[in-house]
């Protein structure tokens, strides 16, 4: 699975054996003894023993903070690297695509053991993931996937965002009798994540044909520009619309400050129902602002940590792991609230 296959042992030695070569070699030569030191993948071509996690270095490229959802996730990965002794070097993306790409790039420079990715956008990673191969650097992805070939990657964890749609679209038929006017605001539109969540809610509506989104617009999955793009399509759409599907909590609490402000009853003149079952979504739900919610769990860190493990021990790791999610109700949210973890 990576270039540490064609290295010789010999070739790796008479590298290793000169200082004065090693310093001078050829960006291939260097990339090869890199490569021939990593254990990715577990094979350690140099017959030395595995690493462990408390001896490498994980390079984790953050989309940014967005959303609840995301510090959730930003937090559970650093203190679960804290508690295994992981030195992890955290790179904030800042919501930029480019942002991430340099991140990486520089993380490959650096020859970190690990490249930990959870991407802004899924498109435009390809370059950037055979480099890493050709460096021997194992690319562990979360939370969301990306649009290249498999072996490019060692494993993604996310959820399944098509179910998540789905769910929403068939709560909102129940609750609504199959008839709604519906407001969708969409996640960051080059994310897999949002075009999958749309995915899944179209399909479930479909099977209603008094079910109709009217307007569908993105959020950005941000509280700011959720409440902004309501502030603007309400009006347009005044009286019009029964119900609103939101990509995120935070695009929903944004969507309901809106609603509030024009006038309206969320959670009854116009149901809300979004996905993520972060607290602030739970704390909504029990002020009657939000009918429901769909679970979406943040927590990759434990995951993730034993994830990367394995592949530094040179164990198999699935392609894919599905973190599981179920939907809460406001009817719910009291007795549930105490135990979210986020
Ligand atoms: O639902 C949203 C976030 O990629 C699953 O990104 C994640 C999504 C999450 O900002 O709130």
């Amino acid at each position: 699975m990576n270039p540490q296959n064609h290295v010789s042992r010999r070739m790796f030695l008479a590298i290793l054996g000169s200082a004065s070569v090693a310093a001078g070699c050829s960006r291939e030569e260097s990339d090869a003894a890199r490569a021939a030191q990593k254990p990715a993948s577990g094979a350690d071509t140099a017959g030395r023993k595995p690493k462990t996690l408390s001896e490498i270095v994980v390079g984790f490229s953050q989309t940014g903070a967005e959303s609840s959802w995301r510090i959730a996730h930003s937090k559970s990965i650093q203190e679960e690297a804290e508690k295994r002794h992981v030195q992890l070097l955290f790179a904030d993306g800042q919501n930029v695509h480019n942002n991430q790409v340099n991140a990486v790039n520089g993380f490959i420079t650096k020859g970190v053991d690990i490249i930990v990715i959870a991407p802004q956008e899924s498109v435009g990673w390809k370059p950037t993931l055979k480099e890493a191969k050709r460096a021997g650097i194992p690319v562990v992805l979360t939370s969301r996937g990306v649009d290249a070939e498999e072996d490019l990657y060692e494993t993604v964890m996310v959820a399944d965002f098509v179910w998540e749609g789905r769910r929403a679209g068939e709560w909102l038929a129940k609750q609504t009798n199959g008839n709604a006017r519906i407001i969708e605001l969409v996640g960051t539109p080059a994310a897999d994540v949002a075009v999958m969540r749309k995915t899944g809610f179209a399909e479930a509506i479909a099977k209603h044909p008094d079910m109709k989104i009217i307007a569908s617009q993105s959020g950005d999955f941000t509280r700011t520009k959720g409440k902004a793009v309501m502030e603007t399509l309400l009006p347009a759409h005044k009286g019009e619309i029964n119900a609103v599907y939101a990509h995120n909590d935070d695009m929903a609490l944004g969507a309901i400050q809106a609603i509030q402000a024009a006038g309206l009853k969320p959670g009854q003149d116009i149901l809300v129902i979004s996905i993520d079952a972060v607290k602030p979504a739970f704390e909504a739900m029990m002020e009657g602002k939000l009918n429901a919610t769909v679970e979406c769990n943040p927590m990759h860190g434990p995951l993730l940590f034993d994830t990367i493990d394995k592949i530094v021990r040179g164990e198999k790791v699935p392609k894919r792991t599905i973190v599981p999610g179920q939907i809460f109700e406001r009817e719910q949210a009291a007795t549930a609230i105490g135990s979210r973890p986020y």
